[in-house]
């Protein structure tokens, strides 16, 4: 590239239609603006924005447990989107994606039983988390029960179990990708994300950054051997290892 080609570039910025929030936002949460209590599901397809509402289970979807057969708050319709929503407590299964999804500016405070569970059956499905963070998952974040690729970027994890995990035990398997680029983790958390070698999971991590965990006891990457008799899964490694675990050592910063 010429000299004055850099200059112009770097003068005049091309707007894009669809903004990433700069990654200097990453440490803030936003403020509620109205509650709103869900006693059932909220179907979308399309797009629907939650004008930064905090949406909290009630009724039916009230328990605040870990049961693993809660109804989601939302449940997303194959290319919908939700945007500008704040889970809050208590938040039940989170959100389904049946299909294709983006999660755009989600933010739970306090994640349920998990907070996202990817559900599209078919190997392009693309599911996008853009922005927004999760807090408080006793287990784990992103549950990958389907098929395709789920992307999470500018988005911040704190007090979590597992950021993602590709289902270890799920009756039907997948081969499952997931690739994180610029997020923030701050610790305690367990580990960041959880492929099945077996099935030819990837995951591609960069711009990842740890904060408060001085003891480095946040796994980054752990593979496991996954199954479908509903066994719990036997872990087989940790570590980049350029196949599954597809990341540097200067794609993890320590703070
Ligand atoms: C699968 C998996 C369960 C649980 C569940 C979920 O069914 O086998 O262990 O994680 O997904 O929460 O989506
Ligand atoms: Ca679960
Ligand atoms: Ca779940």
């Amino acid at each position: 590239m010429s000299a004055s080609k850099t200059a112009a570039a770097s003068k005049s910025p091309k707007a894009t239609a669809t903004p990433s929030p700069p990654s200097a936002a990453l440490g803030s949460w936003p403020t509620a603006t109205a509650g709103k209590p869900v006693t059932s599901t909220i179907t979308v397809s399309g797009s629907y924005d939650g004008g930064l509402k905090r949406f909290y289970g009630s009724g039916a979807l009230g328990g605040d447990s870990q049961d693993e057969d809660q109804d989601p708050v939302f449940e997303l319709a194959d290319g919908a989107t939700l945007k500008n929503v704040i889970l809050g407590a208590p938040a039940a299964d989170g959100v389904h994606c049946l299909g294709s999804c983006t999660l755009q500016n989600v933010w739970w405070e306090d994640v349920g039983e998990d907070a996202a569970t990817f559900k599209g059956t078919s190997p392009s499905a693309t599911y996008v988390v853009a922005g927004g963070g999760a807090k408080k998952a006793d287990d784990k974040v992103f549950q990958h029960n389907g098929a395709g690729t789920l992307t999470i970027k500018n988005f911040q994890v704190a007090e979590f179990g597992k950021l993602y995990r590709s289902c270890g035990n799920c009756d039907t398997q997948y081969k499952r990708h997931v690739v994180i680029n610029n997020i923030r983790v701050t610790s305690p958390g367990k580990v960041l994300v959880g492929v099945n070698a077996n099935y030819g999971d990837t995951a591609t991590l960069s711009g990842v950054t740890v904060v408060g965990d001085g003891g480095r006891e946040i796994t980054i990457c752990e593979r496991f051997q996954g199954n479908t008799t509903g066994a719990e899964p036997d872990k087989v490694g940790s570590g980049p290892d350029g196949t599954h675990c597809r990341y540097s050592a200067s794609g993890i910063a320590y703070r």
